[in-house]
């Protein structure tokens, strides 16, 4: 069998037993790089020291539960330009539709090239003919022409996690027509929804580039290469497993009583302005503004630990959701009661699995987002007799597969307000019969399926 190439900016390296870190994905790919004899390669997550910054690159390779790992570390410059620079400045908010938020700097997008380059260089020595590469995400859509520039001919998929914007908003991106070339160079381009795709086809046409074939085939700057969706999904099966094992778990029964007897809406995101975290909170006070009798009674679990601390604005977010949450409390708190618990802390899978369980409502109202796993870890987790209720917000991608969940639109308020109610009223059999919808579906459709679907996909290609 071929092997399998993967690789993502950071490389989430297995425990020292041997273990895949947790995360849906990392399980996963581990699973196929064992399978197919794999490497994974990426950013070691470690800066280079100033005075190395001058020598060659160089990747420190080591082996690890049947993968090989292949890690370099960045020069700060690098770091600056191409990881906080213009993937996490430009590409993340664009992709999210943020046009407001984007800051362009040329020495930016150069640095982001740069980057690219230097992975290509790192990648082409390690690579046998018949190897497959599959590439993660906005931080690399140019590496796939930067490998055919150095006479690569391997098969290389692309898998975007975050959305397609629709054109108007990616032809903001000064270098947008590089990005959109850079795709063409790969054999199988995955994206989570058909929205993301017909997105990127509208881009090619509007660009008068390229188009849509028959088949899942698609013709741009000459090339034709496969196209298509695959949504990405969790290890359904591991997540019931773990939820099932928390309700008898006696810790985290003592860690959750002081919420226990509350109606608990949780939600749980890395901090991002694309969650909707504080519009969330904004609703969550309406509700109990218009729900008198459900004061003292409910309160939101926000579980949202600290992300891109680099990046000023998630700096100033982060001082926002604190402040925002401590008006809240202090508006409509009492001595024995707190509307709204804010955690900024990263919590084991089992314990997130248990509190998934005990929570009445999954609020996941993100304002973009590729996908969104925590809607499907909240349904995985639910007690099948009594399970509680997802509210999902239309602009995530899972909203796509979810038909069992309350859909709203998590920049009104009072919707979001008024389906937490409806949430919290729903009788029993129409809760079972909506969950039974969605975990169908996440049943046959977990990662594992995500992973073979597109890896049979790049092979046809
Ligand atoms: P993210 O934006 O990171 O992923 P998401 O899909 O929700 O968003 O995944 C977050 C993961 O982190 C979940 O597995 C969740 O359980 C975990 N997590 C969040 N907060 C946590 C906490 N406090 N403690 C422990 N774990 C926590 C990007 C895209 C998404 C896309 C994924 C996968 O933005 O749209 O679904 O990639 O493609």
């Amino acid at each position: 069998m071929a092997r399998l190439i993967v690789v993502s900016n950071r490389v989430p390296l297995p425990d020292k037993d041997g273990s895949p870190p947790p995360g849906g994905m990392a399980i996963a790919l581990n699973a196929a790089l064992k399978r197919q004899d794999g490497l994974w390669i990426g950013w070691s997550g470690e800066v280079k020291p100033e005075e190395k910054e001058d020598e060659p690159p160089r990747l420190s390779v080591r082996e690890a539960g049947g993968i090989t790992y292949a890690l370099t570390d960045l020069a700060q410059k690098d770091l600056d330009e191409y990881y906080n620079g213009f993937a996490n400045r430009v590409l993340w908010p664009i992709f999210h539709c943020r046009v407001d938020l984007a800051e362009y700097a040329r020495h930016e997008m150069s640095g982001y090239y740069r980057v690219n380059r230097l992975f290509a260089d790192l990648l082409m020595p390690l690579l046998q003919e018949d190897d497959v590469i599959w590439v993660h995400d906005y931080h690399l859509i140019p590496l796939a022409e930067e490998l055919r520039k150095r006479g690569c001919r391997n098969r290389i998929g692309f898998f975007l996690h975050i959305p397609w914007p629709p054109a108007d908003i990616l032809f903001t991106v000064p270098i947008y027509d590089t990005l959109l070339r850079g795709l063409s160079s790969y054999d199988l381009v995955g994206f989570h929804t058909d929205y993301d795709l017909s997105n990127f086809a509208e881009c090619l046409r509007r660009e008068g580039c390229g188009d849509l074939l028959e088949g899942g085939y698609c013709r741009a700057y000459g090339r034709v290469f496969r196209c298509g969706v695959f949504p990405i999904s969790i290890d359904t099966a591991e997540f019931e497993t773990l939820a099932e094992q928390s309700a008898s778990d006696k810790a985290l029964r003592m860690t959750y009583r002081r919420i226990e007897g509350y109606d608990v809406a949780i939600g749980v995101d890395r901090l991002d302005y694309s969650k909707g975290i504080d519009q969330r909170v904004e609703a969550f006070r309406r509700f109990l503004h218009a729900n008198a009798h459900r004061v003292g009674k409910t309160l939101l679990l926000q579980i949202t630990p600290k992300s891109r601390t680099e990046v000023p604005e998630y700096m100033a977010m982060q001082k926002d959701i604190a402040e925002l949450t401590g008006r809240v409390n202090g508006e409509l708190g009492t001595i024995d009661w707190m509307p709204v618990h804010y955690i900024n802390q990263s919590l084991e899978r089992r314990e997130l699995a248990g509190l998934y369980r005990m929570a009445r409502v999954g609020l996941v109202t993100p304002l973009r987002d590729g996908m969104n796993l925590v809607a499907k870890e909240y349904v995985a987790a639910q007690h099948p007799q009594d399970p509680g209720v997802l509210i999902l917000s239309r602009f995530a991608g899972a909203a796509r597969e979810l038909d069992g969940a309350i859909l709203v639109n998590p920049y009104d308020p009072e919707a979001v307000a008024n389906a937490i109610e409806r949430a919290l009223v729903m009788p029993l059999d129409a809760r079972v019969e909506r969950w039974n919808a969605m975990m169908t579906r996440l049943r046959e459709h977990d990662v594992y399926r995500w992973c073979d679907e597109f890896l049979s996909g790049l092979r046809q290609a």
